[in-house]
């Protein structure tokens, strides 16, 4: 008998797909065994673009190319493997940068809605977020109300989107080093727009076809998500629900209750789930639920809404990606409300078996077979009522096969970037003065950002454990968001006691005096734009070089998915930093796209991508890059001293 592959490091998780065999329901875990990845698709040597082909020119497998196979691998229009490779990777990127792009641009209109008075129930929360923007886009203060600054500050941001020339406002936040190879490179995004919509038509057939050059339009349209769509959307997010501060909460399936109306709200935009928080936790709605016989309503997060709500108000999350139609599976949720990205058709057939409500809110995202109620920011408190009240009338059609998981991890998350640098530099000098400090004098061996999603391709939460615990071991500073985030959070490694138990011994020492974890939640996946902001202020408080790529830093994504994953890979890389990704790689199926991304980057960009699967050797690429980084900037013999210390220590101790 084949041994049986164990498909989660959640306990939670393995409880459910064991449920969800025996209830007859299909769920992911399910589907990723009977349809398995395409091999030719999967390495980025099949082209779709036109009615030609398919052209499939995959190399040669377990011998060399010959200079005839060479010939005879290509596409019927006369594309060569590199060009097919490289247009698949940039749509996949373009796609990515849309997505937040669309998120970015929803919320900059909804921001102005809001500051023109259009939106009841929602006002500006951070008045002094709002202020430092306005003065940092040149709006005139003055004494003008809170409301008519944003709404041209919200003017600004929509514009952002449609711009046509010149270089997105917030490029301007990167050192100025970062911006003149930009532009020297000529990749300094337009507009956002402009950048996705050229990305497609450059790899439309017969268009660019020159890897190259492909590859470098590919990092400029993901910097207009990085530098772009997605930091509008963290900045306005933050200046109407509020910048994020450390609060404590609570993860994993073990959150739902058993006697209260379960609601999951799971998607990406936070406006909606925002107002449901309001609306669930109103006496109208509490009432309502006490006469259908349930205790209350209890409101819990998925994906990247659970992150955003999170890191708000601490609202508990019930898990990340991987687990959406578990938490259908445990018998005991009215509904599941969802807007855009990384919902699964298949939760449509999991709640089929279940009682639950798949309910879609957003107009731009429709499943068949799902309930559709329309959001309507206009008149968020009467639509999201709506929606609540059919939760609780559904609470009476629960079944009695009911199972919820007994895990639930305590953790701290609202790590943003603000926050970062009040809590290491206090109110009244925040600054990244005390972490560069640490990082110089060694205790801190640099700062890694770990995040993306999770992938049935691999043991769900797995990379993301080994990888982050080997980093902590080796001092060095974890930041996450996304679903990598939760996974950390799951494993207990968000709490400041995990400093202790799993950091290396100067990492757990600045954490301990600090009062923070070793891995820091810095929110959703669009806030990947809050490590763009940390790193660029460890560039600005000095002693760490000149640029984001001479900071020792790294990022990973060890389970990612998602075309997002890859635009912010991308971005991250454009800005500077190396970047390893596990799982599968896109370009796999060509050497010289491969080639270009993993080395010749490096030289241009001074960041470069890396793949590799196994976590704690990508971790190690993680650390050798820190180490090297290190080394150029002279403090590599800091670190020697302190390790030095530690063992003199324990000889003392020891005598
Ligand atoms: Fe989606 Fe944002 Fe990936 Fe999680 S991490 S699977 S993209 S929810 Ni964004
Ligand atoms: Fe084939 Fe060229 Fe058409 Fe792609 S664009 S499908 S390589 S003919």
């Amino acid at each position: 008998m084949a041994k049986k592959e164990i498909k989660s490091a959640d306990q939670a998780t393995l409880e459910m797909i064991e449920k969800a065999s025996q209830d007859g329901a299909r769920v992911v875990f399910d589907r990723a065994e009977t349809t398995k990845p395409c091999p030719i698709g999967g390495e980025g040597s099949c082209c779709s673009i036109c009615a030609m082909g398919p052209c499939r020119v995959m190399a040669p497998k377990g011998r060399e190319e010959t200079a005839e196979d060479r010939r005879k691998r290509i596409g019927v229009c006369g594309a060569t493997p590199e060009t097919i490779s490289a247009r698949n990777f940039v749509r996949k990127v373009a796609a990515g940068t849309a997505s937040h792009g669309d998120h970015g641009r929803v919320m900059a209109r909804f921001f102005l809605s809001v500051a023109r008075g259009e939106a009841p129930g929602y006002q500006i929360k951070d008045e002094q977020k709002l202020l430092q923007l306005a003065l940092e886009l040149g709006v005139t203060i003055g004494d003008r109300s809170n409301e008519e600054i944003a709404v041209e500050v919200g003017e600004l941001m929509v514009n952002e989107f449609g711009r046509q020339e010149g270089e997105l406002l917030f490029l301007k936040r990167a050192p100025l080093k970062r911006q003149e190879l930009w532009r020297k490179l000529g990749v300094a995004p337009r507009g956002i727009d402009i950048e996705v919509a050229e990305a497609m038509h450059r790899t439309h057939m017969g268009t660019d076809q020159d890897f190259q050059d492909l590859l470098h339009h590919g990092v400029r349209t993901a910097l207009a998500d990085g530098w772009g769509g997605s930091m509008i959307a963290t900045e306005l997010q933050d200046v109407i629900f509020g910048t994020p501060a450390p609060v404590f909460s609570q993860i994993n399936l073990g959150v739902l209750k058993e006697d209260e109306v379960n609601i999951i709200i799971h998607g990406h935009e936070p406006q909606l789930a925002e107002m449901i928080t309001v609306t669930a936790q109103g006496p109208e709605m509490i009432e309502y639920a006490r006469s259908k016989g349930a205790k209350g309503v209890n409101l819990a997060g998925m994906c990247c809404t659970a992150n955003e709500m999170l890191m708000r108000h601490g609202v508990p999350v019930a898990g990340n990606f991987l687990q959406q139609e578990l938490a259908v599976v445990t018998g005991a949720l009215e509904t599941m409300v969802v807007d855009v990205q990384c919902i699964m058709q298949g939760l449509v057939d999991t709640a089929n078996c279940y009682h639950t409500k798949i309910i879609t809110t957003n107009p731009r995202a429709k499943i068949q077979g799902a309930t559709y109620m329309e959001f309507d920011e206009h008149n968020a408190f009467e639509s999201t009522k709506a929606i609540v009240k059919a939760a609780i009338d559904n609470f009476v059609n629960r079944g009695k096969n009911i199972r919820i998981p007994k895990q639930k991890t305590d953790m701290i998350a609202g790590f943003s970037h603000e926050t970062i640098n009040y809590l290491l530099g206090g109110l009244f000098r925040a600054s990244y003065r005390p972490l560069n400090d640490n990082i110089i004098n060694g205790r801190i061996r640099g700062v890694a950002g770990v995040v993306g999603c999770n992938n049935p391709r691999i043991m769900h939460d797995s990379a993301n454990f080994a990888m982050v615990k080997e980093l902590i071991k080796n001092d060095v500073l974890v930041l996450q968001t996304g679903c990598m985030a939760m996974a950390s959070a799951k494993a207990g490694l968000m709490t400041p006691e995990a400093a202790s138990e799993y950091a290396g011994e100067g990492l757990a020492s600045v954490c301990e005096a600090v009062g923070i974890p070793p891995v820091l939640h810095m929110g959703a996946c669009i806030d990947n734009s809050r490590i763009l902001m940390a790193a660029t202020a460890m560039v600005k408080d000095g002693g760490l070089g000149d640029d984001i790529s001479d900071l020792p830093v790294a990022g990973a994504a060890p389970e990612w998915m998602s075309e997002k994953a890859l635009a912010i890979g991308q971005y991250i890389v454009g800005s500077g930093i190396f970047t390893v990704f596990g799982v599968t790689w896109p370009t796999s199926g060509n050497k010289e796209v491969c080639d270009y991304l993993f080395k010749d980057f490096q030289e241009m960009y001074g960041g470069m991508w890396a793949f590799e699967p196994d976590p704690i050797k990508a971790a190690h690429l993680m650390i050798e890059h820190i180490d090297k980084k290190r080394k150029a900037l002279g403090i590599d013999k800091a670190r020697e001293r302190v390790l030095y210390d530690m063992a003199m220590r324990r000889e003392l101790e020891a005598v």
